[in-house]
């Protein structure tokens, strides 16, 4: 018997600078991904969204970035990612921006370790000192390794959530200059677009679950901006050269057939700067993949 996909929605725009992320989750249940599951042989209940408060009604709160709206934010997500690994479903997170991140892997990790790959265009490696943006969906990573806004850093339980050993970073080729800085001192595990071109998609997968393998659970945390752009224009931050629609459902493909996927985020898709819905339904195609769908 399959274990229970259970979806949360989380509107989140505060990270981040466009508006329209917080339409994420319409997109995506629009999309049909409960259906999209549910054919593949799951169980699927959908809990419906978080509380996200609407970003007009926080003007005053702009100049600090939303930190205290966000991080109130992260700690419902933390607390749902973790209910959910205790009541034995296997959580997916519709974002919103990319700083949800902070309150889900934390939750994830609360009573075990577990391995993180994260794919995205960008690091997300920035701290509030490196950002030269100051927008918070830049930062979730080095939080989770404990740099940063204590008050993020401490969400739902103190320290840092994450070590080097349990992430690597697949996709990326924006980053910005002190954030590079940061990843080399900390000898964070990062495949660039440079490394997908050079060994193919495959090689990249394999070697993601390998250097993770002492864990027995992994969270796929998935940003559609690591898309081209070309394939899904749907997203608030667009860099050219990206992964390739065959390559992610690889990467995806070689996940599922790898049996450890506990959980997933699904964020950054902009419906405004979409047209017809079509960003979400390509990462829906994903998220079967990676749950398993195969061609033949
Ligand atoms: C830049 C910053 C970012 C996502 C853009 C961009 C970060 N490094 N993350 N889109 N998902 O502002 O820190
Ligand atoms: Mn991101
Ligand atoms: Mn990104
Ligand atoms: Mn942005």
């Amino acid at each position: 018997m399959k274990k229970t996909i259970r979806l949360i929605g989380v509107p989140l725009d505060l990270g981040q600078a466009h508006r329209g992320v917080d339409m994420g989750p319409s997109a995506v249940r629009y999309a049909g991904l409960a259906m999209r599951l549910r054919k593949l042989g799951y169980e699927v209940e959908d809990c419906g969204n978080l509380f996200v408060p609407v970003r007009e009604i926080l003007e005053k709160e702009r100049d600090l970035h939303y930190l205290a709206a966000i991080t109130r934010v992260c700690k419902a997500a933390y607390h749902a990612a973790r209910e959910a690994v205790e009541q034995g479903f296997i959580p997916v997170f519709i974002g919103g921006d990319h700083s949800l991140a902070m309150g889900t892997i934390g939750g994830i990790t609360h009573h075990e370790p577990a391995g993180v790959i994260y794919i995205d265009a960008h690091a997300d490696f920035n701290t509030p000192k490196s950002s030269p943006s100051g927008n918070i969906h830049g930062m979730p990573l080095a939080h989770l390794l404990g740099d940063g806004y204590s008050r993020l850093v401490n969400v739902g339980r103190k320290g840092a959530k994450l070590k080097v050993e349990d992430l690597v970073l697949i996709g990326v080729r924006e980053i910005d200059p002190k954030e590079r800085l940061r990843l080399k001192e900390k000898g964070i595990t990062v495949f660039t677009m440079r490394d997908i071109d050079e060994r193919g998609m495959g090689n990249i997968a394999r070697q993601s679950l390998d250097f993770l393998g002492h864990h027995e659970r992994i969270h796929v945390s998935l940003d559609a901006d690591v898309l081209d752009p070309i394939e899904v224009p749907g997203v608030g931050t667009p860099s050219p050269g990206g992964v390739s629609y065959r390559e992610a459902q690889l990467l995806m493909e070689i996940i599922a057939d790898n049996r450890r996927l506990c959980s997933l985020d699904i964020v950054e898709i902009n419906p405004i700067l979409d047209s017809r819905n079509h960003s979400a339904v390509v990462v829906c195609e994903l998220v079967a993949s990676v749950f398993g769908k195969s061609i033949l």
